[in-house]
């Protein structure tokens, strides 16, 4: 199944591109902007709209037609393997299955200060519909908030005997989180307790095969709700009592 972009009639490869260019507003920017399109291999590329953000740099809208398509067959993924329930359902299982509450603790970690994420996982009002893992019967959650080191989270993951850590990262500047997510995982090692917890990472740019080659059992990323990691820990919880 061989597919391409599509924007007026099927197949057509129609793509909207926007970037920034070192340049001021005018019309050698303009051509230079429509040179880099060409070169990036759209056909008949267009400028739409520009706009000088700053003295010399431009943004830039621009339109063409990708000369490239892929095969859909050929894609694989690493994906979290779960089913996502609802609220009820995830609750219903846990006091079915495991017969207590799921305990987690959560954060944005190292010097990322963004908490809109975390929180929307955590929350008690949750997120664009979904509520977060504090409206949950069956979860204890505790949301420590942002710029939150490795240590506190170990320290406090031991206070409340917690099933699982969630780690958010949404900086990704010279792969900084990288670093706060491989430290997390080699002190985790080296106190003993990396099997003992779940250890979930989620964020903007974080995908599944990421947090896999981290060392984590599970990244969740953009669209994720509190419903998917509900459900997979409330699975794995249950899967790992039963390999007990
Ligand atoms: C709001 C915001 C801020 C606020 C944060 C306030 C706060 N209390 O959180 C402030 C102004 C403080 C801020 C600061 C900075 N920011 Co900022 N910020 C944003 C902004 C506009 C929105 C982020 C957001 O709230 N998204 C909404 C939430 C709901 O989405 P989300 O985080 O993706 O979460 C979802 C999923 O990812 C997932 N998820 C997230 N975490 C977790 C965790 C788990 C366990 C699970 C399961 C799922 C999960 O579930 C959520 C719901 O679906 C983005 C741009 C953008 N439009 O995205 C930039 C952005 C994230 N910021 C950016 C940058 C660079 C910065 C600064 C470095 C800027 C600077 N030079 O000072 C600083 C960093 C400060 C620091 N030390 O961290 C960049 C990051 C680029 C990169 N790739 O690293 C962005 C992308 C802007 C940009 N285009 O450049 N920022």
């Amino acid at each position: 199944m061989i597919i391409k972009p599509y924007g007026d009639t099927m197949n057509d490869g129609k793509v909207q591109v926007s970037f920034t260019l070192p340049l001021p507003s005018k019309e050698e920017s303009i051509e230079a902007a429509r040179q880099i399109m060409y070169k990036m291999g759209f056909d008949n590329p267009q400028v739409v709209f520009y706009k000088e953000l700053a003295e010399g740099f431009t943004f830039f809208v621009c339109y063409g037609n990708s000369t490239h398509s892929i095969d859909f067959t050929q894609i694989k993924v690493q994906k979290v393997e779960s089913t996502t329930w609802s609220m009820a359902e995830t609750d219903k299982f846990i006091e079915k299955n495991i017969g207590r509450k799921i305990v987690v603790v959560g954060a944005s970690t190292g010097s990322d200060a963004h908490t809109v994420g975390i929180d929307a996982i955590m929350n008690m009002k949750g997120y664009a519909g979904h509520y977060g893992l504090e409206r949950y019967e069956m979860f204890s959650a505790y949301n420590m908030g942002s710029q939150v080191s490795n240590e506190e989270l170990i320290k406090r993951a031991i206070e409340v005997n917690a099933d699982a850590l969630l780690v958010s990262q949404t900086v990704t500047q010279k792969d900084v989180h990288l670093k706060n997510m491989t430290e997390l995982i080699e002190m985790l090692d080296a106190e003993g307790l990396r099997k003992r917890v779940i250890v979930v990472c989620g964020g903007p740019r974080i995908s599944h095969e990421l947090a896999k080659e981290l060392g984590f059992d599970a990244g969740f990323g953009m669209n994720s709700y509190a419903d998917d990691v509900a459900s997979y820990l409330a699975q794995e919880v249950s899967r790992r009592l039963k390999n007990y």
